[in-house]
């Protein structure tokens, strides 16, 4: 299994019920890789100074969260060189027509007129990522299905004009219900790249922040705990921070605050944020400026590279890139 989160900005309550919580999960079920896509960061506009912080706290998060350095292989994206290349010569069997197609790039192409060619060509790394490692099963949010299925395709191709090299990989898209939206629009997907301040819970806010954040999280006039995300969009994804933080489900929430106003009930999940946000951020204080954190991105840095070059070098051979 292989997934990777971009460093685009602090990791927010929507990324840790989304992604995480699930890769941590899935680090008992199968043989784990987890990096960090640095290089997709690039493809649209971001502060070196930014970036560079935003990687390191990325890494000090997945192991803050639980993502464990001795199950899963845990290494930096541009790192690795050898995803690059393995990008260039995917290009060359990708058509510009299925890329015009991709779902991202008509929407954040639309939103700067100065795109870059990189991020036209995104998919073709995120195939290289995937490919390189025979990489079975790709946990992804459904907005990163397409880029999954484009992967497969570019397998599928390479693999009949040249031959058996690449492995096929699955999407393993998380059931819906676990999307967590903005707590003063739920209307709108809670976004590690939001510019909105209360909306958004980021990991390392501090506990009484996110405590505020929820106290005045946007709600209606029913006045009543029902999950109705229709009429009551902002209680419906309370309850669903609720519900996944704790493993309880959504009628038992419903019942055990049947008589409860809403400040009482934003309380509750304040807590229960509060709570385990508070010690992922302990072990991230220590882990943040530690010796540890390089180690294990040596170590993962290594690893990577000798996976990756072997399928470069298969490659590179079938093309014909030989003397
Ligand atoms: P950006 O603002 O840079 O687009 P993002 O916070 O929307 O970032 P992505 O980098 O697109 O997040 O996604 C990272 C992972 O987190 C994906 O697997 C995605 O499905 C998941 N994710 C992101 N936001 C949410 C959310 N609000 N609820 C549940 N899962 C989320
Ligand atoms: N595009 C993904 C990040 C990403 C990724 C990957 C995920 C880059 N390469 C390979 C899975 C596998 C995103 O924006 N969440």
């Amino acid at each position: 299994m292989l997934t990777g989160l971009q460093p685009t900005g602090t990791i927010t309550l929507g990324n840790y019920i989304g992604a995480i919580k699930q890769m941590v999960e899935y680090q008992e079920k199968y043989k784990s890789i987890i990096f960090i896509a640095d290089m997709h960061a690039i493809t649209v506009p971001i502060d070196s100074e930014t970036l560079a912080n935003n990687i390191r706290q990325l890494v000090a998060i997945y192991i803050a969260c639980g993502i464990d350095p001795e199950k899963n292989l845990i290494f930096l994206q541009s790192d690795n060189e050898f995803h690059a290349n393995i990008s260039w010569m995917l290009e060359c069997n990708t058509y510009f027509g299925e890329l015009s197609r991709m779902t991202q790039f008509k929407d954040k192409s639309a939103k700067n007129q100065n795109f870059t060619a990189g991020l036209f060509t995104y998919p073709a790394l995120m195939a290289a990522d995937i490919l390189a490692y025979d990489t079975h099963y790709v946990p992804v949010g459904i907005d990163q299905k397409q880029h999954v299925e484009i992967a497969r395709d570019i397998a599928i191709r390479f693999n009949k004009k040249y031959g058996d090299t690449f492995v096929v990989p699955e999407p393993l898209i998380r059931e819906a219900g676990t999307k967590i939206m903005d707590l003063q629009d739920p209307t709108k997907k809670m976004s590690k790249s939001s510019e909105s301040q209360k909306g958004v819970i980021r990991i390392l806010d501090d506990v009484n922040t996110i405590r505020k954040k929820i106290n005045s999280a946007v709600t209606d006039s029913v006045g009543k705990v029902n999950y109705d995300p229709e009429n009551q969009p902002g209680i419906a994804n309370l309850i669903n921070i609720y519900t996944s933080l704790t493993g309880v489900s959504k009628e038992e929430v419903v019942e055990q605050f049947a008589d409860a106003n809403y400040g009482t009930f934003k309380k509750a999940v304040g807590d229960v944020v509060a709570e385990k946000f508070e010690k992922i951020q302990a072990r991230y204080n220590e882990l943040i400026n530690s010796d540890e954190l390089d180690k294990i991105l040596d170590e993962g840095m290594k690893k990577s590279r000798e996976i990756a070059k072997a399928k470069y070098e298969m490659m590179k051979n079938k093309i014909g890139l030989r003397r």
